[in-house]
């Protein structure tokens, strides 16, 4: 596949899940959606509400906080995980010592990217387990219910899913959200 790059590529619309549940989740969620949305090579077009979700996979761990977005991107595939990457590193992530599905501060994950196929070792789009994850699924529905991933609506798998257990956060008051310089 030829990759996307440089100002001058069309942008392609990705769909981004973020999740973490080791520190003040919910602050650092808000710096990883400033730091991943340059509002240059990444805009960002819609974010969810925060939503506190049970641990999926591994259970002993605490809940994890949840949110999703939408954005247009002159990164391809690999340029967006990247960035994905640097900014999970930048905030605290130490991939080495973590366990898989273990606590972290913060995972950022590409759940598509327009309506390319890819299987890499390290990339897989559409993202495979989506219709497994209610905490990717709930977040997404709220703000792409119509985008079509590999041939179903959004809205329809989220509504099909078991979202026991998950709850939509009230918006973080202006006083727990210090300005930054
Ligand atoms: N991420 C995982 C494993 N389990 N559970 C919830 N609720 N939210 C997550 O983001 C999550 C998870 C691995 O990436
Ligand atoms: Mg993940
Ligand atoms: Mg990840």
């Amino acid at each position: 596949m030829t990759e996307p790059s440089g100002s001058d590529a069309a942008p392609v619309d990705a769909l981004i899940s973020l999740g973490g549940n080791i520190g003040d989740v919910r602050a650092t969620l808000d710096r990883a959606v400033d730091l991943f949305c340059d509002g240059i090579a990444v805009r960002l077009k819609a974010r969810s509400a925060d939503y506190a979700t049970p641990p999926w996979g591994v259970t002993d761990q605490p809940p994890f906080v949840n949110l999703a977005l939408s954005v247009d991107t002159t990164l391809g595939p690999r340029g967006l995980l990247e960035r994905a990457l640097a900014v999970e590193a930048r905030l605290g992530r130490e991939r080495a010592r973590s366990r898989r599905w273990g606590p972290r501060p913060v995972d950022i994950d590409i759940i598509a990217y327009g309506d390319v196929s890819l299987d890499e070792p390290d990339l897989h789009l559409p993202h495979p387990r989506l219709g497994e994850r209610a905490f990717v699924l709930v977040p997404l529905a709220e703000i792409v219910p119509n985008r079509l991933i590999g041939g179903r609506r959004v809205g329809d798998l989220a509504r099909e899913i078991d979202a026991a257990g998950i709850e939509r956060l009230p918006a973080r008051q202006a006083a727990e959200r210090p300005a930054r310089p």
